[in-house]
């Protein structure tokens, strides 16, 4: 179906082997505004999408959307894209809106460059074929902020910035696949006095089909809390990539003094220090169709205190997942699964978008039995963390005064 005009709907369904050609697509009202794609289908808008919708493919993310940019600056997770490719923009244009696009889809590329094909045909015009080139593009994802709390399985005090690292991910991609991921890391602040090491476990990422990973600037002079090599020994399913045993010595270049480092301003214990930039390089034998945050488990671990934990005698150290990758702690970390009862449902790590976390000491939110958030970094985090359909955008709303930077 081709229109040179606006195409406005609320629901849309298109069957196998379709096409919708238009000048722009309008569905600009918040509610049940959605479209699902059938099999090798495409969505052809000769401008700017309005991006007020949800988009479904059939499953086999074999269709694809076919855009010249996005009309608002501001996305969130009520507009996904699932099971399908988002072409947006030429290699020159719309790097922010693929940057943004990337948070909500899996599969974005630029225009004439995704691998879905769409036969030519009565319903499809001439179709997709996709390209041959042999070029390689760079896709940048968003930078998303890791804040941890060091003291698992203890609540402690809740300010999660015991650890923070702001991370990104590039895609290196031939043909659409992608041949080599980047992820920079960068060690911002060190809220914490004991000695805290980080890595990164790449998460359904075959060993088998890594060809080589490179650490850029690591710090694993100091501490032996990871083996001083690239990936940890084979006890692991996933390759583990140790960036530092340490992070006072990684921030600062000592630990003799376990200072705090960028977490409060104007202190003679606490000190202002420059981030340490990291980059991990990952090479891949054979091309992979996906890399995004859910491969990333980017955690920390500090020293298990030999028999302070009763049952985990084998185990070297402690360590903190985020969240979805709880079931992912390493065979060198310790399980405390009984001990969870004592914290409650409490959240360790959390990863949030350019996120400004909160001072020493100022917890995330207000700890129950108290009556009010004044004294918090986030009123609206609890919400959020009981339930994650409520208040999203919690991290976009601190209370005034209450964060670092
Ligand atoms: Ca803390
Ligand atoms: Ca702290």
């Amino acid at each position: 179906m081709e229109t040179p005009g606006d195409f406005s709907v609320t629901k849309l369904t298109m069957g196998n082997q379709t096409m919708l050609k238009c000048n722009s697509l309008n569905m600009n009202q918040w509610g049940n505004m959605s479209a699902i794609i059938g099999q090798n289908s495409m969505i052809d808008c000769a401008t700017k999408m309005k991006t007020h919708l949800a988009i479904q493919g059939s499953g086999f993310n074999n269709s694809l959307v076919r855009i010249r940019g996005i009309q608002t600056d501001y996305l969130d997770s009520r507009h996904y894209y699932n099971d399908v490719t988002i072409e947006c923009g030429d290699a020159t244009t719309e790097i922010d809106a693929r940057k943004q696009l990337t948070q909500l889809c899996k599969s974005v590329a630029i225009i004439g460059e995704s691998s879905v094909i769409v036969p030519a045909g009565n319903c499809t015009g001439n179709g997709n074929s996709p390209g041959t080139g042999g070029d390689t593009d760079v896709e940048s994802s968003a930078t998303y902020t890791y804040c941890y709390e060091d003291y698992y399985p203890i609540p402690g005090d809740y300010d999660f910035n015991d650890i923070v690292m702001d991370v990104s991910y590039n895609l290196f991609k031939q043909n659409n696949k992608i041949i080599k991921v980047e992820v920079p890391v960068k060690l911002v602040a060190v809220g914490a006095t004991y000695s805290i090491g980080a890595a990164l476990q790449l998460i359904n990422i075959l060993k088998s089909n890594i060809k080589s990973i490179t650490v850029t600037n690591g710090d694993l002079n100091f501490g032996n809390i990871f083996a001083t090599q690239v990936t940890e020994s084979d006890k692991n399913s996933f390759a583990v990539i140790p960036l530092y045993n340490d992070a006072h010595h990684a921030i600062s270049g000592q630990a003799a003094n376990r200072y705090m480092y960028n977490t409060v301003k104007g202190h003679e214990n606490y000190t202002d220090a420059s981030p340490r930039d990291m980059t991990v390089t990952i090479e891949f034998v054979t091309p992979i169709d996906y890399f995004g945050l859910d491969n990333m488990d980017l955690f920390i671990a500090r020293p298990i205190i030999n028999g302070y934990y009763e049952g985990q005698q084998d185990k070297t150290r402690v360590e903190v997942h985020l969240r979805e990758f709880w079931g992912y702690r390493t065979a060198n970390g310790a399980n405390f699964e009984n001990n969870e009862a004592i914290a409650g449902n409490r959240t360790w790590a959390i990863a949030v978008p350019n996120f400004k976390y909160p001072y020493e000491r100022v917890p995330i939110f207000k700890i129950a039995g108290t009556d009010t958030n004044a004294n918090s970094g986030y009123p609206y985090f609890q919400q959020w963390a009981s339930d994650r359909n409520q208040a999203k955008d919690w991290y976009l709303r601190p209370n005034p005064g209450s964060t670092y930077r």
